[in-house]
């Protein structure tokens, strides 16, 4: 029999469906292990060669895992709401549930194809109600939750109403937006709106005023990175700053338990730093400035107390509320020109951009240390969302105070007398000048800092400023509360309705509350978001279901939220459903929860580093909170895959001309280098005849070819359409089959790396299986596999090969295994090894790299179940113990030939026997032995003179 692939993979393809192989249930009788891949997007354009090198080496771990006796969780899913299938609608009026239906089918065709080992039957989609439904949910909990920053954790809402009916906000530790202060007589005399509004300032799901990036035109709030120069990214629409009130989560108050989980889980250092960056732990002091003249005081937030003496201005945020209570009339006109300007640039921009602007504000403060006023300045290098959105400002100590104060001409003046100031001193990295403080210049207060170092003088100060009343000691996080809403359409509804212009939530058993029919995506007339148009879209108090708009009355029936979730919303607790997909009583069985806990090992891509990693850690710590889920952090190990590059190739058109030159030739000519399509491409020599075809325009082509061929050059770039250097898998499995592509996949580097794919190396992968299966059939297609027992060589050879690809597999060095893989097979074909004994084990070990030709020669060697259930070898030391050692036989110091001697040979042995070899006698001929040097396991040095 041939090496078939096309009829080996379709077979074993349909067997594990018809055989459930890969359906899994919970066997408290077998250790779990959970493996997960970051779920795809189904775009419209399919999967390219790079977007399985994840899920072929999770799929690898996976069946490695289940070989070694666990009990394996492999799933797979669909992130299915977002923004493409949506603004396809808006163009062309289809609904974004059939584009996202028909690209999910594709992906499934080209996922099948691959012979992944997922359990299918625990698929997900986040567009299904069904599944959107424990989103819903999660986010009712939120809305009935705040964060007590003393138990550390969320709990029920009814229990701070209890405590503002007792005791009012005395004694009170818990996250909130804006520190209020109330006794519990003044709460029960609020009316039901003032106190819902008062909750909303405590409510890990609540609905504040966040500064957002509004485009009018396209109707919608846009996230950061959908903005580029002021212009939205599609269509180039200006967006401004705007406040608005948008539903937000309360991640924030989680900062320190998510910097506190990064101990506990298996992540690279890179990652974890990258996350210890976003939420940024920051310890300072607040401190207290009066305004000059008046009574309005307002604070600050600084990480540098002891540099109190060196204070000359202030800075507030443009969105400061403060702006409007400190600005002059003089200054008024100047201040809302600034106000207008700044508006346009987002938060990103301004961190980026080191163009200094700003403006007086006409007020002065009084620095509490000298008693001293300085100027109040706006300027939007103070960012609103953080600390206080005010600061002193530190010109000779801080690199942007330093700059604005050089802009502005304001004074510089240095803790340490005489010290040098110049744009050079500031540390590239701090931004601050390094030097001691000192005391103040006139003493105001009696605190000296007098040869302390910084950090001792920042400690010190922090004390005084308690002792005195001036301000307290702070921890700052840059993490921010997450804003949670999108005027979109294709996202999960909130389940929120509008009574007295403030939000209630439905029942919990109301749920889910499904996405409504409109007929256009657009925004409305109005400028309301895309459900704006949805005409039965209230909700009925009473008989609680949706019902018409026209029956909305405000008293029993009410509108409902025209905003939806956004992106995250739906992946951030999807590896929890997973392990109950079709429960219809809670998000998850809590006995099944135990038992899967949470992911052992994720697979997915970088840009997941910050968003994603972070939404779905508080997430998951929110849900085991409320009881849900059984461990704090959701992933355990986490591994980042590589993007493969695309390897694009040129064609060079001669100008002018229809004539095209190949690579080497083309310096003769003036050229312009064209991509070219690399699926017409092989070993980068053009296929004219394709290429004549491929467009139009070079029908009649003509060719400058060197040794009759058409070379094209090549570069490594960006895999993408408009390259021309996409390879699709599909084409790869019909041409090689898809057991070829999961091990070239692998070989070509590190899982971790970026690497181009390149084609050019796959012929060899191919060649490698065809020769293992040489080892069972011969040219002729004769089963030639014996049962004789196998020598000890034979042996070695299979052992050395477990052990590798055991401690390969460990270390997610796939791309070693594959060689070591080469290599066995390379000396058990050179062995002429035919033996049951040998391949048994052999078929084992390949078995997640190539599981369809795996699966065959499996049932072919006589076995009766699946190679998935087999047992992974374990090796045996004693058979890697070498009988004989090959020793190099030098003269003089030079290599002359090589020697073969058993491995407990003694060494006055081995000097005879290599004396007496007629090989040593023509290099000793008319010479006499001088020394001979035995380096016992390595080398023998005659030396002769
Ligand atoms: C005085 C000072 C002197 C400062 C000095 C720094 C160096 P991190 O470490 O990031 O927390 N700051 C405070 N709030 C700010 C805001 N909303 N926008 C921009 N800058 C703000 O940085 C804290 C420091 O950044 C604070 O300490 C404050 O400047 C500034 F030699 O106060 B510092």
């Amino acid at each position: 029999m041939e090496y078939n692939f096309r009829e080996i993979e379709k077979k074993w393809q349909q067997r594990w469906v018809e055989e459930k192989t890969y359906q899994v249930k919970e066997d408290e009788t077998k250790q779990k292990y959970y493996v997960l891949n970051m779920f795809p997007y189904p775009s419209g354009a399919g999967l390219h060669v790079g977007h399985p090198l994840g899920y072929i080496a999770s799929d690898i771990y996976a069946r490695y895992k289940r070989l070694q006796g666990f009990n394996v969780l492999n799933p797979m899913g669909y992130d299915a709401y977002g923004l493409p299938a949506e603004q396809y609608a808006i163009q062309t009026g289809q609904h974004p549930a059939i584009t996202t239906i028909n690209n999910i089918d594709r992906y499934r065709e080209q996922l099948d194809k691959i012979g992944f080992c997922f359990d299918w039957s625990r698929e997900i989609r986040t567009c299904d109600p069904e599944y959107y439904h424990w989103t819903q949910w999660a986010f009712l909990k939120m809305f009935n939750s705040y964060y007590c920053n003393d138990e550390k954790q969320a709990r029920p809402i009814e229990e701070l109403i209890q405590a503002f009916e007792e005791v009012g906000t005395n004694g009170m530790n818990v996250a909130c937006s804006e520190e209020l202060s109330f006794t519990a007589e003044e709460w029960k005399a609020k009316s039901e709106k003032e106190k819902q509004e008062i909750l909303m300032n405590y409510r890990i799901a609540y609905l504040g005023e966040t500064m957002v990036n509004w485009c009018a035109q396209l109707g919608t709030v846009l996230a950061n990175d959908e903005v580029i120069d002021g212009v939205s990214e599609r269509g180039g629409f200006p967006v401004v700053q705007k406040k608005m009130r948008q539903w937000c989560l309360r991640v924030s108050a989680y900062s320190q338990r998510l910097l506190d989980g990064m101990d506990t889980i298996d992540w690279t250092d890179s990652l974890k730093e990258t996350q210890r960056n976003w939420i940024g732990r920051s310890e300072g002091a607040e401190v207290q400035f009066k305004v000059k003249d008046s009574d309005i005081e307002f604070t600050i937030f600084t990480t540098r107390a002891d540099t109190m003496f060196g204070v000359t201005f202030m800075v507030l945020a443009p969105e400061s509320e403060l702006v409007a209570q400190l600005t002059t009339a003089k200054q008024k006109d100047e201040v809302n020109a600034y106000l207008e300007r700044t508006k346009k640039r987002t938060e990103r921009e301004r961190i980026v951009d080191r163009s200094v602007t700003g403006v007086f504000s006409g007020s002065y403060a009084i620095n509490p240390f000298t008693g001293e006023a300085v100027p109040i300045w706006i300027s939007d290098y103070v960012l609103a969302g953080y600390g206080t959105g005010a600061i002193m400002a530190v010109p000779a100590h801080d690199s942007r105070d330093y700059a604005f104060a050089k802009h502005f001409g304001l004074e510089i003046r240095p803790l340490v007398e005489g010290c040098d100031v110049s744009e050079e001193s500031f540390d590239a990295k701090e931004g601050i000048v390094c030097n001691s403080p000192r005391p103040g210049v006139e003493p105001y207060c009696d605190l000296t800092l007098n040869g302390l170092t910084i950090k001792e003088a920042i400690e010190v100060t922090k004390k005084y400023v308690e002792e005195n009343n001036l301000g307290r000691v702070k921890v700052n996080y840059r993490l921010r509360d997450a804003t949670f809403s999108r005027q979109r359409y294709w996202g999960e509804p909130f389940p929120v309705y509008y009574k007295d212009g403030m939000p209630y939530v439905i029942d919990e058993s109301c749920l889910p509350l499904e996405l409504p029919e409109v007929d256009k995506f657009l925004p409305t007339e109005t400028g309301e978001p895309p459900l704006g148009h949805a005409t039965k879209w209230a909700w009925d108090t009473v008989n609680k279901c949706v019902v018409e708009n026209e029956k909305i009355d405000n008293v029993t029936v009410f509108p409902l939220e025209l905003n939806t979730m956004p992106g995250f919303a739906g992946s951030s607790a999807y590896y929890l459903r997973y392990m109950d997909p079709r429960n219809h009583k809670a998000l998850v069985d809590k006995k099944i929860d135990e038992y899967w806990k949470s992911v052992d090992l994720y697979v997915g891509g970088t840009e997941h580093a910050t968003g994603h990693l972070i939404y779905s850690r508080f997430w998951n710590k929110f849900l085991h909170d409320v009881g849900v889920s059984a461990v704090e952090e959701p992933f355990q190990k986490l591994v980042n895959q590589g993007m493969i590059q695309g390897r694009s190739n040129f064609v060079y058109r001669i100008k002018d001309t229809n004539k095209f030159v190949s690579l080497n030739l083309r310096d003769q000519y003036d050229t312009t280098p064209l991509h070219v399509d690399v699926n017409i491409v092989s070993n980068d020599i053009l296929d004219l005849e394709a290429f004549k075809a491929w467009r139009p325009e070079y029908a009649n082509a003509e060719f400058i070819l060197e040794d009759g061929k058409y070379i094209c050059g090549w570069a490594v770039e960006k895999m993408s359409k408009s390259m021309f250097n996409v390879v699709n898998p599909d084409m790869i499995v019909e041409k090689y089959g898809a057991d070829t592509l999961r091990m070239y996949e692998m070989f070509l580097g590190p899982v971790e790396q970026s690497k181009p794919w390149d084609t050019n190396g796959i012929d060899g992968v191919y060649r490698f299986i065809k020769k293992f299966w040489s080892l069972f059939y011969d040219r002729n297609g004769n089963y030639i596999v014996t049962d004789e027992p196998a020598t000890k060589e034979e042996l070695k050879a299979l052992h050395k090969l477990i052990k590798k690809v055991t401690g390969d597999i460990e270390q997610f060095s796939y791309n070693t295994s594959v060689s070591a893989f080469m290599i066995c097979v390379n000396e058990l074909f050179s062995l002429k090894c035919n033996k049951k004994e040998i391949l048994n084990e052999l078929v084992i070990t390949l078995a997640p790299f190539a599981p369809h030709v795996c699966e065959e020669l499996w049932d072919t060697l006589g076995h009766s179940t699946s190679v998935c259930d087999a047992q992974w070898p374990t090796y045996n030391e004693e058979y890697l113990v070498e009988d004989t050692i090959n020793y190099t036989i030098s003269f003089n110091g030079k290599a002359r030939f090589n020697m073969e001697f058993p491995a407990d040979e003694t060494s006055e042995a081995i000097q005879s026997t290599v004396l007496a070899d007629e090989r040593s006698a023509k290099w000793m001929e008319g010479k006499s032995v001088v020394k001979v040097i035995v380096v016992p396991k390595k080398i023998v040095n005659i030396v002769v003179k």
